[in-house]
């Protein structure tokens, strides 16, 4: 059995689309950030930068029970797991590695400023406004034109597109206009059209 220690956030539903398209069985556990319950002492031993998603693993390596931290981390793993979602081929397999290291360490960050100086931040800072509003479409051009003549991100659907679609979900809350995205519109279109990643992306924090 997997433990989903999450919340209803872009990172968060990452790991549940993913559970849902492999067919794991889990239990979904809340961990309300807006109540800081990211610091509890229980979910700090699992996640010790108290951030969701996190997992535990009761049937780990060797049968032994195992947490896993970091979004981009826990994808890994469960491909490995159960041999979906990451090619064996080592060439295939480095392109999905560079999409999800791209979502991770520049989708993500980025896109999350722009959630918190558009929306959080406690005064308007139009410099960060337009800094990270920015970043976000120079971004979601890069993805546009890497799915061009592609239905998803490394051609066959794979964890690089299931560590996207939550973010790519929050494209209202950065007031992208997709007129300007046509292969990456499309794509979020296919991607929702699946019923275990629309599934894993309802997943309900309450
Ligand atoms: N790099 C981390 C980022 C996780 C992250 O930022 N999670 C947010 C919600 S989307 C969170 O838990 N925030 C709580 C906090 O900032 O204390 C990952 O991908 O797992």
């Amino acid at each position: 059995m997997i433990h989903l220690y999450s919340w209803n956030t872009s990172n968060g539903k990452k790991i549940s689309v993913a559970l849902e398209e492999m067919g794991l069985d889990y239990e979904f556990h809340p961990i309300d950030i807006s109540k800081d319950e990211q610091f509890q002492p229980h979910f700090l031993k699992i996640s010790p930068n108290n951030r969701i998603p996190a997992i535990i693993d009761t049937e780990g390596p060797d049968g032994k029970e195992i947490s896993v931290f970091e979004s981009g981390a826990i994808l890994i793993y469960l491909a490995e797991k159960t041999g979906k979602f990451m090619p064996n081929d080592a060439h295939k397999r480095v392109e999905v590695l560079e999409w999800l290291m791209w979502q991770m360490g520049g989708l993500g960050p980025m896109q999350g400023q722009a959630h918190h100086f558009r929306r959080a931040a406690k005064e308007q800072v139009p410099y960060g406004i337009k800094r990270y509003t920015d970043e976000t479409n120079r971004l979601y051009g890069v993805l546009d034109r890497r799915l061009e003549g592609r239905d998803f991100i490394c051609n066959d659907l794979s964890i690089a597109d299931f560590a996207c679609i939550g973010w790519i979900s929050r494209w209202e809350w950065v007031d992208i206009d997709w007129t300007k995205y046509p292969n990456l519109k499309a794509w979020f279109d296919r991607m929702m059209a699946r019923p275990a990643i629309a599934k894993g992306m309802d997943i309900q924090a309450v």
